[in-house]
């Protein structure tokens, strides 16, 4: 499926949070864009005074693919993948079904992680630490996800973006899985983000999302379970990524039973939003301190005896 060029992106500047929906601009100069390149765009045609310049170093691709009892999915998932990606690293939940065995015959150069814990946070941040490529992307192995999109979320993190996350609730994407709940309660924790951060985001709880790998350290992820989604948006937030949605579909799970509880998981990520927040109000509190004139801090050192 060939979807819509279109992005949705939000942008937080130093000097205030700003939010704009713009269509990309830029196509043909990505080596993954779904536009044919123009001679002006080539970097091969470039000149300097001295000389041709010399072609850009492509950047490579990590895919994430954290997986628990997937084993009927796999060939489906695996099968999708483009060439533009350059490693695919699975993270195992200690399935009992047969993961392993598919993965590696569907994709012979896979490579396994062990997670250390439990969950879907604690497996993608194992599979992170391990990933090797200047970006990296993840995705569900339930089949939910088509890693034939992967293209339009490298269009913009090689044009500018930092952290770019698939969003089912624009022109162009949707999904064919989400029931009525979850819509809702994907949607009170999308308000309650956009309004603490001043953002315009339209998707929050969704797992098909790509970064820089250098901005790992900046995201912080600490998530453990089903909440490390809305944590990875909310850090890009914080940190003043600069954040692009692309339309995705989401597809139903093609077999097996899902692990998401949506109250307790939904539960889980309004805690982890909440706490987030708690810890900017902090930080700022702090940085107000500093501020202060010398009689404000003499005040307040007063008032706090
Ligand atoms: N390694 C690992 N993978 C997990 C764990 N829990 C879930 N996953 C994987 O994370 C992905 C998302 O989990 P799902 O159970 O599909 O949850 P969901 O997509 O939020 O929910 P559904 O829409 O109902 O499928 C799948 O690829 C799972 O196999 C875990 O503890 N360890
Ligand atoms: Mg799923």
């Amino acid at each position: 499926m060939d979807l819509p060029n279109t992005a949705h992106t939000t942008q937080n500047g130093a000097s205030g949070t700003h939010v704009t929906a713009a269509p990309a601009t830029t196509a043909g100069a990505s080596p993954w864009s779904t536009e044919p390149a123009t001679h002006a765009d080539s970097p091969l045609h470039a000149t300097t005074p001295l000389g041709p310049a010399p072609a850009p170093r492509a950047l490579t691709v990590s895919l994430v693919i954290p997986a628990k009892n997937e084993a009927r999915n796999l060939a489906w998932v695996l099968g999708e993948i483009p060439d533009c990606v350059d490693e695919v690293v699975m993270v195992d939940g200690r399935s009992e079904d047969a993961t392993l065995l598919m993965a590696s015959i569907h994709r012979p150069d896979i490579r396994f992680v062990a997670q250390s814990g439990t969950g879907k946070g604690d497996a993608l941040r194992a599979g992170f630490a391990s990933a090797t490529g200047d970006i990296v992307v993840m995705i569900d192995a339930d089949g939910s996800m088509s890693a034939r999109e992967i293209p339009h979320f490298l269009h913009f993190l090689t044009h500018g973006y930092d952290f770019v996350k698939g969003s089912r609730f624009i022109a162009g994407g949707g999904s064919l899985d989400i029931t009525a709940f979850r819509r809702t309660g994907n949607w009170a924790l999308l308000q309650l983000v956009n309004t603490l951060y001043d953002a315009n985001l339209t998707d929050l709880c969704y797992g098909f999302c790509a970064f820089h790998r250098q901005f790992l350290d900046l995201l912080d992820l600490t998530a453990d379970g089903f909440d490390i989604e809305a944590q990875m948006t909310v850090h890009a937030l914080k940190a003043g990524l600069r954040i692009a949605e692309v339309p995705s579909l989401e597809l139903p799970r093609r077999s097996g039973r899902s692990n998401l509880h949506a109250i307790r998981d939904g539960n889980l990520v309004l805690r982890s939003v909440l706490r987030d927040r708690q810890r900017r109000h902090r930080a700022r509190h702090a940085l107000d301190l500093l501020h202060l004139p010398y009689s404000g801090r003499r005040q307040l050192a007063t008032h706090h005896g």
